[in-house]
């Protein structure tokens, strides 16, 4: 049996204003150009353009909740799970500002009691630009790592599930994340080497899992048209959405294989789209026919030769 985290999700239309009530939600993230809400919630904003109408991510649950901060990670938590954000402006470089960013969440989620992290999503500025030498992405992916070792925690297998894309110029490097009492399970995609397991040539490693398991909902990190370690289809946006596709149904099957939550199934998940040029939007869009709930954003993507990379959220049925 899953634990009943009693987590939900939804997309909500930006245009339908602002939730109705305020206590049964956990966190919020926005996108684009979007209004503050309130500040008693933890609220991420992700500063990336909204492709098409704009929606907000929310986090709802039936637990009682209660709200803090801790160094600066602003959180909401219940019984069983907490969602985290922090935003930092990188004052001393990329890298001091993502591994105090990690160091703080780690210490927040350890002290308060909800050490198994089940999901972050990382968004920071230029993140194909080279700067000392390094990609702004493989700085992030260092500083993650020695956050990771500080906190002795495991730097493959169990970890968490992720994404990691470019924001706007400009803006400060944004965090947010869902972390639980209770273990999650981590789950690999059998079509792709594992991230952690990269070879060298893609830099320090990056320590994410292809998706996780937290009760009954399933965390699909960002998927890419990467088989094996290789970026695949180089310059041809449609066979690289039907690969990211194809990856995801493989990380869905592979989550019904080794979870006893229920099924999960493609057709029932929200998907987050990242898409690196305005202009493959129809393209990325006709091979997403079938989807329900889709969010799509303008942003850069964790290598040069990918043109899209595609996130879900989906619950047991
Ligand atoms: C990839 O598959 C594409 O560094 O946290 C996807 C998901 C990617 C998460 C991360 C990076 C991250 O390698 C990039």
């Amino acid at each position: 049996m899953a634990v009943a985290t009693g987590l939900q999700f939804e997309y909500v239309p930006l245009a339908a204003g602002a939730p109705a009530r305020w206590d049964d939600v956990l966190g919020v993230a926005t996108f684009g150009t979007a209004p503050a809400f309130t500040a008693e919630v933890p609220a991420a904003h992700v500063h990336t353009p909204v492709l098409g109408s704009n929606v907000y991510e929310i986090f709802r649950t039936d637990q009682r909740i209660e709200s803090g901060q801790y160094a600066r990670v602003q959180f909401r938590r219940s019984a069983d799970l907490l969602f985290g954000s922090i935003s930092l402006t990188e004052a001393s470089g990329l890298h001091t500002a993502t591994e105090q960013a990690y160091r703080e969440i780690f210490a927040a989620v350890n002290e308060l009691g909800y050490p198994h992290l089940a999901r972050i999503w990382n968004y920071l500025p230029q993140i194909n630009v080279e700067t000392k030498g390094l990609e702004r992405y493989r700085q992030f992916n260092s500083a993650r790592r020695n956050a990771l070792i500080a906190y002795r925690r495991d730097l493959t297998g169990n970890v968490p599930a992720a994404c990691a894309l470019g924001s706007v110029t400009g803006s400060p490097l944004v965090i947010y994340f869902l972390a639980s009492r209770h273990a999650v399970t981590a789950v690999e995609n059998p079509r792709q080497v594992s991230a952690y397991e990269y070879p060298e040539q893609y830099g320090p490693k990056p320590a994410f899992s292809r998706a996780s398991i937290l009760g009954n909902t399933l965390f699909i990190s960002g998927t890419a048209s990467i088989v094996g370690h290789e970026t695949v289809h180089v310059g041809d946006v449609t066979a690289q959405t039907r690969e990211t596709l194809a990856n995801i149904e493989a990380l869905v099957g592979e989550a019904n294989r080794v979870s006893s939550a229920g099924r999960f199934s493609m057709s029932t998940l929200a998907y987050k789209v990242y898409v690196r040029h305005a202009a493959d939007l129809p393209l990325i869009q006709s091979q997403l026919r079938n989807q329900a709930q889709i969010l799509y954003l303008l942003a850069d993507v964790c290598r040069q030769d990918l043109l899209v990379e595609i996130e879900a959220i989906g619950r047991a049925s």
